[in-house]
């Protein structure tokens, strides 16, 4: 029997944190044999907030190349850039047309970007949501790994399917979000009860994939804690230990319990250290990796152009059909 199909994606804006990896890109890696996985950098959504171009640039490379350096294979499955499959654009202006305004105003992202970005509130931001719901169904994708915060987006997609279905006939796969248990919403390290977020203002609040291990340190050991000493897992009393022990638990692969007895007697300062420790050693052979990855580009071109020749292929076979379907003049194609 063929594999099913996962399709995750994360946006080229900010830095990839520590929050991306245990929310999304750990269970990317971990789900890779099992599926036919499609894993994009989302450059084109990144363009729904001010960009320099030329960090656009620069920075959608170095995610792809950290992608790869997270132990994504572009040979087992398809990395690629979001824009070097045109499908993407295309297909959304089609959803467009069908998911009514209401939906979307409903987005709970869209009112909190549109809060953080007052004075670029782009139409583009506005309908980012079914740019990603095109994303997915491209590819009749069957999983969609995200974190926690992608939920109500997953389930416009959802909704985009029974609203093309309704009109066209069954055309797209129903896709499901995978979300997992421990991790699926890091919290920031300044201020614990919002989430870890790689565009920031506040560079403490994240560590970033490709921190040096001196800056890691220096923003574990500074992260926000709550009143008390005791290392206890209590999200809502203890946002702030709570999260360091999350973090802790999904990268050491103990239970919370686990953790609170080895940290017994102990204060938080202790915690800090060891989880810092346990970071570095982590995200040091990535970082080699990545180093490596990004002295060569003309290979990190090379692997981009084969995946997204890959993407292609399959992406246009869905646009055409849906093009098809909602009666536009065949031709092109
Ligand atoms: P931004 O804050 O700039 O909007 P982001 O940090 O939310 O970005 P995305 O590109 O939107 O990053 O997300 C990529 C993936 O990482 C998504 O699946 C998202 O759910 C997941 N993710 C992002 N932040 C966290 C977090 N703090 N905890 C768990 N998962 C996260
Ligand atoms: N909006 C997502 C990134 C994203 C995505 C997707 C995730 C763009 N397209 C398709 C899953 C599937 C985010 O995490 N901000």
């Amino acid at each position: 029997m063929s594999k099913q199909t996962l399709l995750s994606a994360s946006t080229a804006t900010g830095n990839l944190t520590l929050g991306n990896y245990i929310g999304a890109i750990n269970n990317w890696t971990k789900l890779q044999e099992q599926y036919d996985c499609f894993y994009m950098v989302a450059d084109l959504h990144a363009l729904t907030v001010k960009q320099d171009p030329k960090q656009l640039q620069e920075r959608s490379l170095s995610f792809y190349a950290q992608y790869l350096a997270l132990g994504l294979d572009p040979e087992k499955n398809t990395v690629f850039m979001q824009s070097h499959v045109s499908e993407h654009s295309e297909l959304a202006w089609i959803l467009n047309c069908m998911t009514p305004m209401g939906n979307l105003n409903r987005m709970t992202q869209f009112k909190e970007k549109s809060l953080k970005n007052s004075k670029n509130i782009n139409a583009g931001l506005f309908t980012y949501p079914v740019l990603m719901a095109a994303d997915i169904l491209l590819y009749q994708t069957h999983l969609v790994p995200v974190g926690e915060d992608q939920k109500q987006h997953l389930e416009l997609a959802r909704d985009i399917v029974t609203f093309f279905a309704n009109r066209y006939g069954d055309t797209f796969t129903m896709p499901e979000a995978y979300i997992g248990k421990v991790g699926a919403r890091v919290m920031s390290l300044q201020e614990p009860t919002s989430k870890m977020s790689k565009s920031d203002d506040n560079e403490k609040a994240y560590v970033s994939i490709i921190d040096t291990p001196k800056k890691i340190q220096k923003k574990i050991k500074g992260a926000v804690t709550d009143t008390g000493t005791v290392v206890s897992y209590d999200k809502e009393n203890k946002p702030g230990i709570s999260n360091l022990m999350t973090i802790y638990s999904v990268l050491s692969g103990m239970s919370m319990d686990e953790i609170t007895a080895k940290f017994e007697g102990k204060m938080y300062g202790h915690l800090k250290v060891d989880l810092a420790d346990l970071v570095c050693d982590t995200l040091k052979p990535v970082q080699d990796k990545y180093a490596d990855l990004m002295n060569n580009k003309d290979y990190l071109e090379d692997i981009m152009a084969k995946n997204a020749l890959k993407a292609k292929e399959r992406a246009n076979k869905t646009l055409i059909d849906v093009y098809n379907k909602v009666g536009l003049y065949p031709g092109r194609r």
